[in-house]
């Protein structure tokens, strides 16, 4: 019998509901995966400056869950108004974040509990339509995103902290072969997205952009390329870097990516989530910043992708002349198209992902490794600030480079074709290498 179509509504609110549902709990059960395999005294303690105490963004994450879900979303009264101003990141930096009088673990573990249990009772109670906040499960989300944004920045801590392993995973899938450049003929695609009801207010709205002719490397660098340019002295020349890139590689003493060490035997190791290990060859390089992208572009004669490049690679399909999700379509990545999520604490080789790769055979944008673009972040043109200015809109001209398509530690909720993030050229500790573009040559157009 066919339903009429205020069943077939009700219905679709109800799938919209549970998927809801279930990625919250996904996002709450990795929170928990990166917070309980610590003692008290690492939640509360600071492994970098550069990071905050495990035990802020945990209550962080409940604190605007509160303020988006409960309180403007249900319209329910302040669980804890009290300590907004202690998880506002704009008040205090994060360096300072220690000495603030912050919930103990375990306040914080029964704070964002009590927090999840009335955004539940709040989703349980709301249309999922009406103002552009609640419409389509925006708000949920946004929340999502935001809370699997911070498990990914809390990952980056478990990886800059020092101490015995706690963290583990299974091994990625072997690498494949692949092309070495494909070649993207010049031409318009639509960028960013109207219509993907939880892409963030960056992403939107979609334009067209022509993007000249471009070839782009099919996958991330790899360790053994990026050993390559250590080896040929790729930190030691200084016509290799950009005035601001070499000035910050001698002020900072950058040697190799971060984590890196040698042995006697001249041998490289790295230190993977507290466990010393053999660079893998045929992996993409990880912990390198910007500036160490650039220098290597210029030693292998190359430059980085812009944004619009990197997002045309990863979405334009020739055959229909429409923008796609992902690079192999618009379905809900699993473990065959992408290594996301934390199911793996590092990079794939290179080809392990063969069902993930776009129709031109690029492969690995999604997942792996977040990818330095050549441009800075700043808004699309018609771009609205939504649902709150310090998401992006205070970002937008600051010192920063744009960074795509996710990494080993980001959530699939939070990774898709248009997702934009960004960071300090000089950043390291994030989950970012890098894959290479140029031009055409005149013979190639
Ligand atoms: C988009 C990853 C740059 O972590 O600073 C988290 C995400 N915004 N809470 C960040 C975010 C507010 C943001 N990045
Ligand atoms: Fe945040």
């Amino acid at each position: 019998m066919p339903l009429s179509p205020n069943a077939a509504d009700r219905h679709e609110t109800e799938l919209l509901r549970d998927r809801i549902a279930t990625v919250l709990a996904r996002s709450r059960a990795r929170t928990a995966v990166l917070t309980d395999c610590l003692d008290e005294a690492e939640l509360v303690a600071q492994h970098s400056r550069l990071m905050s105490p495990l035990v802020w963004d945990l209550a962080h994450i409940g604190n605007q869950e509160e303020l988006w879900l409960v309180r403007d979303v249900g319209g329910r009264e302040p669980v804890r108004a009290d300590i907004d101003q202690l998880y506002d990141a704009f008040k205090h930096a994060r360096a300072d974040r220690p000495t603030l009088p912050l919930l103990d673990p375990a306040q914080a573990r029964g704070y964002v509990g009590t927090v999840r249990d009335k955004v539940l009772d709040v989703l349980d109670a709301s249309p999922l339509t009406g103002r552009p906040l609640v419409a389509d499960g925006f708000a949920f989300g946004m929340i999502a995103q935001h809370e699997q944004q911070h498990d990914e920045t809390m990952l980056a801590t478990h990886q800059l902290r020092t101490g015995p392993a706690v963290l583990t995973a299974t091994t990625p899938p072997p690498g494949g072969p692949t092309a070495d450049e494909i070649v993207v003929p010049a031409g318009e695609f639509v960028m960013g997205t109207d219509t993907d009801p939880w892409a963030l207010d960056n992403e939107r709205p979609a334009h067209p952009v022509h993007v000249p002719g471009f070839a782009i490397e099919a996958t991330p660098v790899t360790n053994a390329r990026y050993q390559q340019f250590i080896a040929d002295g790729g930190y030691d020349r200084p016509e290799l870097w950009s005035e601001r890139g070499w000035a910050h590689r001698v002020e900072a003493g950058l040697v190799a990516p971060q984590f890196w060490e040698r042995d006697s035997g001249n041998q490289w190791w790295r230190r993977v989530f507290g466990v010393m290990t053999p660079v893998r060859p045929q992996q993409p390089v990880v912990h390198v910043c910007w500036f160490e992208a650039e220098a290597f572009a210029r030693w292998a004669g190359k430059r980085l992708p812009t944004e619009a490049e990197w997002e045309k690679a990863a979405r334009f399909d020739p055959a229909t002349g429409t923008s796609r999700r992902y690079p192999w379509g618009d379905t809900t990545p699993d473990e065959r198209h992408a290594n996301l999520g934390q199911r793996h604490l590092e990079p794939a080789e290179v080809g392990a992902y063969p069902a993930g790769a776009s129709p031109a055979g690029v492969h690995q944008l999604i997942g792996d490794v977040w990818e330095w673009t050549a441009s800075g972040f700043d808004p699309y043109p018609g771009f609205r600030a939504f649902p709150y200015r310090e998401y992006s809109e205070v970002f937008f001209g600051g010192d920063y480079r744009v960074l795509r398509g996710g990494s080993f530690g980001t959530d699939e909720v939070a990774c898709r074709g248009t997702f934009r993030n960004w960071d300090h050229p000089i950043r390291r500790q994030i989950f970012a290498g890098f894959r290479l573009a140029r031009d055409l040559r005149a013979d190639e157009h």
